[in-house]
């Protein structure tokens, strides 16, 4: 859960103007070579920012958004535990998305207009969250596929050279550990189930399966980012090589629990011990991140319902004067 007074509520530090400046350039990458750690006043490249921005903001979106489909549930959850359960989920990922808005902030981009641009379509979220979760199948498939490979990236990516989203990833990673718990609990219950419960649990896996493998993005050969996120050590693994630390990680419980995976062709190489996949529907990707999956336009009003119908208490909070402290 997030403490509010934990947040890093301080002023916005100056954004020192980023220019080509060889010298600077060397003395930058010498500090990402000996593994330190870049802060918010630090001189930096102008790509460096630009892509970082990009890069956490895109995350804070997807926690945003990837709030919903799992909030739709929590109404219908089964029990009361799974319920409660649930609604703290939910809860934690909005509460990531407000340690990475914040983490994005700190390279000079203002979180009205990072909202302004989820909220007009213009910034990316991830394409997980564009698939419908039709039964309480896919609420287990959510928090165990997706938020296992959320915690393969994340520890991945929480020992990158960027202080602020470095250290919120570290944060975050501790409580996906725990959604991961609380979804592969759901699942195990559903596999060992009826045999209703099986049949429900293995159509959504059939569901995920393939969002899942796009979730890491493109292969390598055709990522356009991943060159120099890993050159400045904010994507210490590539694509495939997340990808791949996934399916060494989850396809031995996938057997173990009975199902049946829906790429016929998934084998072990028997030398390197790598899984080799095929290839999902990449164009199918691209329309889904660039807002023609099935469910973007649903996805996206609804957030912009709640937006609107909140805007009473962003209003209260601007007009707050602090109350004099007690004599
Ligand atoms: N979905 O050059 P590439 C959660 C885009 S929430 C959408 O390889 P990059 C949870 C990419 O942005 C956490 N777009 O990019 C919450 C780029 O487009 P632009 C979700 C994708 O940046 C609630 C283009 O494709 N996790 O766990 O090097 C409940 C080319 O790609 C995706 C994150 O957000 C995608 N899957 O690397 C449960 C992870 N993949 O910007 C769970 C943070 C690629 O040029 N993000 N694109 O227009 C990352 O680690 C990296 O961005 C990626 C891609 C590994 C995803």
């Amino acid at each position: 859960m997030v403490m509010m007074s934990e947040l890093p509520l301080g002023p916005l530090p100056d954004v020192p103007e980023a220019t080509s400046d060889p010298e600077a350039l060397i003395a930058f990458e010498g500090r990402i070579a000996r593994g330190e750690r870049i802060e918010p006043g630090d001189w930096m490249p102008a790509d460096y920012r630009r892509q970082l921005t990009r890069l956490i903001q895109q995350h804070a979106n997807s926690e945003l958004m990837g709030a919903l489909p799992e909030g739709m549930w929590i109404p219908f959850a089964p029990s009361f535990k799974r319920k409660l359960a649930l609604i703290a989920k939910v809860q934690d990922e909005v509460g990531h998305a407000l340690y990475l808005y914040r983490a994005a902030e700190t390279l000079g981009k203002p979180r009205t207009q990072m909202i302004e641009e989820l909220l007009n379509g213009t910034s990316k979220y991830s394409n997980v969250f564009n698939y419908p979760a039709e039964t309480w199948g896919d609420i287990a498939m959510i928090g165990w596929l997706i938020d296992g490979a959320a915690v393969v990236n994340q520890t991945i990516m929480a020992t990158g050279s960027y202080g602020p989203y470095a250290r919120a990833l570290k944060r975050i990673t501790y409580e996906e550990a725990f959604h991961l718990k609380q979804g592969y609990d759901v699942t195990v219950a559903l596999a060992t189930g009826t045999q209703l419960q099986r049949d429900m649990a293995q159509e959504a896996f059939n569901r995920w399966w393939w969002p899942t493998m796009m979730f890491f993005g493109p292969p390598d050969k055709q990522s356009v980012h991943t060159g120099i996120l890993h050159r400045w050590g904010v994507k210490p693994k590539s694509n495939d090589e997340q990808r791949q630390e996934f399916l060494r990680k989850f396809v031995p419980k996938m057997i173990e629990l009975g199902f049946d995976i829906p790429d016929k062709d998934l084998r072990k190489d028997p030398q390197t011990g790598d899984w080799i996949i095929t290839q999902p529907d990449w164009d199918e990707f691209k329309r889904v991140i660039n807002g023609d999956g099935p469910m973007n336009k649903e996805r996206l009003a609804l957030r912009r319902l709640i937006y609107d119908e909140s805007s009473w208490l962003r209003t209260a909070l601007d007009r707050h004067v602090p109350l004099p402290a007690a004599a």
